[in-house]
């Protein structure tokens, strides 16, 4: 196959398993095409098998707005048409699924069937996709994209309680290349920031508000009253201000480091005891999937995807969002009972490998070829 890959490039967890699943593809002998703005961060360009074409946006002085969308969709044709792509793949809605269809539109009119296929990831439907001044542009792209995927079962029904679709929408959970995490091993993070061999609790996200990094340095606060532990805060982000005046009111700034943004995430995850995930709103929780590859038990918030990853009671604990008092009588309970911290590990470890690559890659692969078919059968015919 010759696949497109449409994606954002930055450490946003849609981008990391567009970039891991065209890498995976490509690792088996397809022909994958990246098309993004910017090099995704996880994309290895000597790969064999994967390309880059950036979508490059020129400032005109009569444009305040550069038209990305456009640009994107030009690429789109154009890549199509040069490198002979079988269908393309744009990871969340918006711009994607819209200059997608454009694209196909035009390429109609060439004689060439492109085939789209969606996935949706969570913010494009809970946060942007509702806003009126997107919401038609992507209820349209998702009736008319060929095949729609949903990383879990609450963004599917997410996205039928909030727009007008008409269509099926398959759900193909987020995925995690366990290889990555073979042989790893806790590194110096551990010795500089837990001198004394204290629990490390660890935070990894985009710091939006979404987030509530804010309930993490709670629990955080609570668990230290009680424990002598460090907290690992991984990534940067708009709210990330607001946390470390909290940090400083409450007095607790000694014991909490700010890691910033990583591209080895897997290692420092290595070091950690305890994750820490309250979301508002959390399609899936890629973040919370990496900790339990890492051998992490997770105490989340039951906000949107996460109790179909994080499995109350067996890989951590799920709590309401915004229930601090819970959240830290669980992590507490992890902490104080080394038995119990054992297993959870362990079982961390044994929830992740149910969405391990070779557990989710064959429903994308079906999906492609469910769709490449009926286009060989008429080519042929
Ligand atoms: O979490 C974000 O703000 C970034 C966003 C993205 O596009 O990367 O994450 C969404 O997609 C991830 C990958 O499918 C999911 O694991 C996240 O749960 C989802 N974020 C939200 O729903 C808030």
């Amino acid at each position: 196959m010759r696949i497109g890959i449409v994606c954002y490039p930055t450490f946003g967890g849609s981008g990391v398993v567009a970039t891991e699943l065209g890498l995976e593809m490509a690792a088996l002998g397809h022909q994958v095409h990246f098309i993004s703005y910017s090099q995704p961060v996880r994309l290895d360009l000597f790969a064999d098998n994967v390309y880059y074409h950036e979508v490059v946006v020129r400032d005109y002085p009569l444009f305040d707005y550069s038209p990305y969308e456009l640009v994107l969709t030009s690429k789109l044709v154009s890549v199509v048409k040069n490198e002979n792509l079988d269908l393309l793949h744009v990871h969340y809605a918006i711009p994607h699924a819209s200059a997608a269809y454009m694209a196909k539109k035009i390429l109609k009119e060439d004689g060439i069937d492109l085939p789209i296929v969606c996935t949706l990831h969570g913010t494009d439907i809970t946060l942007l996709g509702r806003d009126a001044s997107f919401e038609p542009v992507i209820t349209f792209a998702i009736n008319k994209s060929d095949a729609v995927t949903a990383v879990s079962e609450s963004l599917k029904n997410d996205t039928y309680n909030h727009f007008n679709i008409t269509r099926h929408i398959d759900i193909i959970p987020n995925f995690i290349n366990l290889t990555r995490y073979k042989g790893l091993k806790p590194n110096s993070i551990k010795s500089r920031y837990a001198p004394q061999g204290q629990p490390i609790l660890m935070h990894v996200s985009n710091f939006r508000k979404a987030k509530r990094v804010e309930d993490v340095v709670k629990v955080f606060a609570g668990v230290r009253s009680k424990m002598n532990a460090v907290l690992l805060l991984v990534g940067d982000g708009p709210e990330r201000y607001n946390v470390e005046q909290m940090c400083r009111q409450l007095g607790i700034c000694g014991d909490i480091h700010f890691l910033g943004k990583t591209k080895d995430v897997e290692q420092v995850l290595m070091n950690g005891d305890l994750f820490i995930l309250p979301s508002e709103t959390e399609s899936f929780g890629l973040a919370a999937l990496e900790a339990m590859a890492a051998g992490m038990p997770v105490i989340s918030s039951n906000s949107g995807g996460l109790p179909e990853v994080n499995e109350h009671g067996y890989s951590g604990f799920i709590s309401n969002v915004g229930d601090i008092e819970e959240m830290t009588h669980n992590a507490l309970k992890l902490l104080e009972d080394s038995a119990m911290m054992e297993s959870f590990r362990k079982q961390a470890y044994l929830q992740a490998e149910k969405f391990s690559l070779p557990q989710i890659l064959p429903h994308y692969i079906e999906l492609y070829n469910k769709l490449l078919l009926p286009l060989e059968e008429s080519a042929t015919n």
